[in-house]
C-alpha cells in the first residue's frame, strides 16, 4: 500500500483496487454464479426498511461462495480468501495476522432491487469490534470489509454507497441520514469495473442506492477482522473442515482462529 494510498484510505476510510482479479478470475467467478442463480436466496426482510428514496419492488439476494467446487471456478473462488491483490492491504488497514471474519458470499441486485439503509459503526460510543484507530502511523481496523465487482458499476446504476470521513464521525448519525433522507449530495456511489474491489472499514457509513441498470448488479463481499478478533462465531472452523485438502497455507493462515500474532501465527 503506497503513502498515497495509506493518505486516502485514512482520510475517507475506504479504497477502490482497480484490477484486483484478472479477466480470467472474473470469468470463472462469474461461471460459478451463473451456475448457481437459481439458488440465490433474498435477504429475510426489507433492507430499505420503508426509507423513501431506497425501497425497491424486490430485495437483494445472496449466496455462500461455493469455495467447495472443481476446476477454474474452485480456485477462482478459494484464491478470494487470501487474495495476494488484497492482502498487503489489508496487512496494512488491519495489521498483520488478519484473518476472514464472514465467508464470502454472492450479493446480486436486479433492476428495481430495493437499496439498504446506511450503518457503520461511526461514533459517538468506543465498539471493541468495529474500529478505527490510527497510533504512531499505523492504521487499526477492527471489521473491514472487501467487496469485489464482477460486472461494471456505472455511474446513476446505484449500489454500493458510502459516505466519505465518516469513520471518523463523533456524534450519532442523525435517522435521516441513515435513512438516506438529508445530506443526499455527501454520500458517494462507488463507480467500478468488473474486477476492482473495494476495501472499508466498517465503521464507515454505508449502505446501497436501489439498483437501476438492466444488467444485474454481480459483487462478492467479504469481511475480516484483526488477528485477536471474531464478529461471528467458527465461520472458519467450518470452512477449514469441509476444505482443508483444498487450501494453500496462505488461504488456511486467513482461516485461523482469533489469537494473538505472538504465538506463532501464521501470517501473510
Ligand atoms: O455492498 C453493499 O451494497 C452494502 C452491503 C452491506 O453493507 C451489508 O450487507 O451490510
Amino acid at each position: 500500500m503506497t503513502d498515497e494510498e495509506k493518505y486516502y484510505f485514512d482520510l475517507c476510510g475506504y479504497i477502490l483496487v482497480r484490477n484486483a482479479l484478472t479477466q480470467e478470475e472474473v470469468t470463472a467467478l462469474n461461471r460459478a454464479l451463473d451456475a448457481r442463480w437459481d439458488d440465490l436466496q433474498e435477504v429475510h426482510e426489507s433492507l430499505a426498511r420503508g426509507a423513501k428514496d431506497l425501497v425497491g419492488s424486490h430485495r437483494r439476494k445472496g449466496l455462500g461462495l461455493p469455495f467447495e467446487s472443481n476446476g477454474a471456478e474452485g480456485e477462482a473462488c478459494r484464491s478470494l480468501l487470501a487474495h495476494p491483490n488484497i492482502n498487503p492491504y489489508l496487512n496494512e488497514i488491519i495489521g498483520v495476522g488478519f484473518r476472514l471474519d464472514h465467508p464470502h458470499s454472492f450479493i446480486v441486485q436486479e433492476k428495481g432491487c430495493e437499496g439498504h439503509t446506511f450503518h457503520g459503526s461511526t461514533g459517538p460510543a468506543f465498539d471493541p469490534n468495529q474500529y478505527y484507530i490510527v497510533r504512531n502511523g499505523k492504521m487499526n481496523s477492527g471489521l473491514t470489509v472487501v467487496t469485489w465487482q464482477l460486472e461494471d458499476v456505472n455511474s446513476g446504476d446505484g449500489g454500493f454507497t458510502l459516505v466519505p470521513g465518516s469513520h471518523k464521525g463523533n456524534f450519532p448519525v442523525p435517522e435521516g441520514v441513515r435513512r438516506y433522507e438529508i445530506f443526499q449530495d455527501r454520500f458517494e456511489p462507488i463507480v467500478m469495473k468488473a474486477g476492482d474491489a473495494v476495501i472499508f472499514s466498517e465503521t464507515v457509513l454505508h449502505g446501497t442506492l436501489p439498483w437501476t441498470a438492466d444488467l444485474p448488479r454481480r459483487s462478492i463481499l467479504a469481511r475480516y477482522t484483526a488477528a485477536n478478533l471474531a464478529y461471528v462465531p467458527y465461520k472458519y472452523k467450518d470452512l477449514l473442515e469441509q476444505l482443508s485438502d483444498q487450501l494453500t497455507a496462505d488461504q488456511k493462515a486467513v482461516l485461523e482462529p482469533p489469537y494473538h500474532t505472538r504465538l506463532n501465527r501464521p501470517t501473510l
